[in-house]
């Protein structure tokens, strides 16, 4: 069983070591520029010249032919898509699935969405090289990777969601909470894969707070945990020291936001994915062609 791995650009990946790897890159628009959420992307620099332009501004994800580049030759592939229910991706990924498939018909596809995206897709990601290693049939990979996704959970601190609100992607009055007087709007990814607002902490360290709580209250208990930060080391930092003080074992590290999610998180923002308590309710949307 030869495997690779495929994830659009949402996942912050750039590379990722022990597997064939490719990322299908979502792209970042507006008037004037375009920016391709791959490896060659200065973040920081997207993020000032976003932050002075006044303009709209969008994104776009990978189409159908992207992703098949990104398929290559492989015999199987293991694709990991942002929520379908933000995005395109995942339905790009299954038209292509289906393509390469109907042209090799040796060949197979997964395609797993994520309900969420950045650091849960990531340890989705991680799950499926593992599982690869272990040169599991890609059906019994299905079955546990859709059982493992159900213990993963996403939170987000943003301190602005103009973007979000300006893309359709939340709702422009929910969106207001963010970015005043320091209001941090905390939420999570709900059980279909879209925004839900949790609570609106003032200041950086009620939020921190906040975000302990919730992971306690989601099941968190030590295992595997990412922060992904968009331009915001100092409180991923302060975030992860919280962690540890309640979990002095945390499997938690901290990585950074890749183009798509710093676009959408805006600067300052963070998302935790982390394993916590098994979600029966939590939406599954995977095909394997
Ligand atoms: O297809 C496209 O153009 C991509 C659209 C993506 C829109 C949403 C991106 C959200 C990124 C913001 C906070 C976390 C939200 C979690 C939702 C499940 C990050």
């Amino acid at each position: 069983m030869e495997y690779k791995i495929v994830a659009d650009s949402s996942a912050d990946l750039v590379e990722l070591s022990g597997i064939p790897f490719a990322s299908a890159p979502l792209i970042i628009r507006t008037a004037e520029r375009e920016f391709t959420d791959n490896a060659a992307l200065d973040v920081a620099e997207m993020q000032n010249y976003l932050a002075d332009y006044r303009g709209k501004s969008a994104s776009a994800c990978p189409n159908i032919g992207e992703y098949l580049a990104a398929f290559d030759e492989a015999e199987n592939v293991l694709c990991v898509t942002i929520t379908g229910k933000l995005s395109g991706s995942y339905n790009a990924a299954c038209s292509a699935a289906k393509e390469y498939t109907a042209a090799h018909p040796d060949r197979h596809v997964l395609v797993v969405d994520s309900i969420s995206t950045g650091p849960e897709s990531a340890l989705l990601i991680e799950r499926l090289r593992a599982l690869a290693a272990e040169k599991l049939p890609i059906a019994k990979i299905r079955e546990t990777i859709t059982e493992y996704q159900k213990k993963l959970h996403l939170f987000f601190a943003l301190e602005s969601m103009q973007n979000l609100a300006n893309n359709g992607r939340v709702n422009p009055i929910v969106a207001k909470v963010a970015g005043v007087l320091g209001i941090r709007a905390v939420g999570k990814a709900s059980d279909e894969g879209t925004l839900e607002m949790v609570s609106k902490p003032r200041g950086a360290k009620k939020m921190i707070e906040e975000i302990v709580e919730q992971l306690k209250r989601h099941g968190y208990a030590g295992e595997r945990l990412k922060i992904h930060h968009a331009q915001n080391l100092s409180a991923a930092s302060d975030l992860l020291a919280a962690i540890r003080s309640k979990f002095p074992s945390a499997k938690a590290e901290i990585g950074e936001a890749r183009g798509l999610c710093s676009f959408y998180a805006e600067r300052g923002g963070l998302l935790i994915g982390f394993e916590g308590a098994i979600n029966p309710a939590k939406a599954e949307r995977v095909l394997l062609v």
